[in-house]
């Protein structure tokens, strides 16, 4: 399988994140992208495909805004990283905002995503491996991998979040629609539901998405993933969420995958995407699931008897010294 991946997303290497009310060390460190690389061996840099595939599904002064607040951030004369503190959770609209801090609020959903001068350059090359990999599943192969780093399924149309700037599964999904796959499905398999790519294509019939993942009664990111969201006007009844509680093991998780996939099956997608997680595993720092990491050879092997042609998205996983063994693991599944 190829797999895809570019040294800049390396640099991105926020200090802290505000957590429990304190500021505890960023949980997407660099060494992730370390350790898995060390882990699958040889990868190919990503071709670049331009912004205009990523303005497909990102807002163009949301992109700006990512492009410019580390800067405006350093003129204001502020230390450390960019962190948003004030959010239009009401009234929220279009407006001219000056002050780094109404900018960055504008664009944020929550206080664990910092910015800094190299966060744009490591999730726009997140997206161009997510480019290159389905490019390679168009042109024939069964599947290919883009070993993202920073993820991406929190970000929406035109906000960052949960450690997510560009929604790397979804600039994929829309890449294979304008290549002319009718009909394109996500599968989201990480700990957490992905917010950002529910809301990108919650009025839309030709993109399925689907996700097992915790309760957001219990977790991050809290205000969506519960149950009764099931897309709204032509996407109704094309979005599928399947929570699940602290300390879901294997069975219970392939079961919950099982629906998904057969929610997947009806819609016949010519194309799945999947955004895999490793933050499900037993020992994650932030998660409490209990998959092992043979569990992923498993769980990988069902989604490919399948048999759609599939376009893997790395997304989280912060047991950065089991992270290598689990990826492998679900690789080999395929
Ligand atoms: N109590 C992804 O896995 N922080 N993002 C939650 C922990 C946000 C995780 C704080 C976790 C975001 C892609
Ligand atoms: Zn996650």
């Amino acid at each position: 399988m190829r797999i895809f991946s570019h040294p800049l997303q390396a640099a991105h290497r926020p200090s802290n994140e505000f957590h429990n009310g304190g500021m505890t060390p960023y949980a997407d460190v660099p060494a992730r992208l370390q350790i898995m690389l060390r882990a699958l061996g040889p990868v190919e840099a990503p071709m670049d495909a331009g912004m205009a595939p990523i303005l497909a599904v990102h807002d163009a002064a949301y992109c700006q805004a990512l492009q410019d607040v580390p800067r405006l951030w350093r003129e204001a004369g502020r230390p450390g990283d960019a962190i948003p503190y004030a959010f239009p959770v009401v009234q929220r609209r279009s407006l001219s905002l000056s002050r780094v801090d109404a900018l960055l609020g504008a664009h944020a959903m929550d206080t664990v995503t910092p910015l800094t001068e190299d966060s744009w350059a490591a999730s726009y090359w997140s997206s161009q491996a997510a480019l290159s990999a389905t490019a390679a599943v168009l042109g024939g192969d069964r599947a290919a991998f883009a070993l993202a780093r920073p993820p991406g399924h929190h970000a929406g149309r035109d906000y960052c979040g949960g450690y997510c700037h560009l929604n790397h599964a979804a600039v994929a999904a829309q890449a294979a629609r304008d290549a002319g796959v009718e009909r394109v499905a996500i599968l989201d398999i990480d700990y957490h539901h992905g917010n950002g790519t529910q809301d990108i294509f919650w009025e839309r019939g030709d993109v399925f998405y689907a996700s097992v993942h915790a309760d957001p009664a219990t977790d991050f990111p809290f205000y969506w993933g519960h149950a009764d969201e099931i897309g709204g006007g032509t996407g109704e009844g094309a979005t599928l969420n399947l929570p699940l509680p602290h300390g879901t093991t294997l069975d219970a998780f392939r079961h919950a995958q099982a629906t998904a996939l057969a929610a997947i099956a009806r819609f016949a997608p010519g194309l799945l995407v999947v955004s895999f997680g490793a933050d499900t595993w037993e020992g994650d720092p932030i998660s409490r699931f209990a998959l092992t990491t043979p569990s992923y050879r498993m769980l990988a092997a069902e989604i490919a008897g399948c048999g759609w042609p599939t376009v893997i998205v790395m997304e989280g996983g912060y047991a950065v010294d089991a992270l290598g063994a689990n990826v492998a693991s679900f690789l080999a599944g395929f």
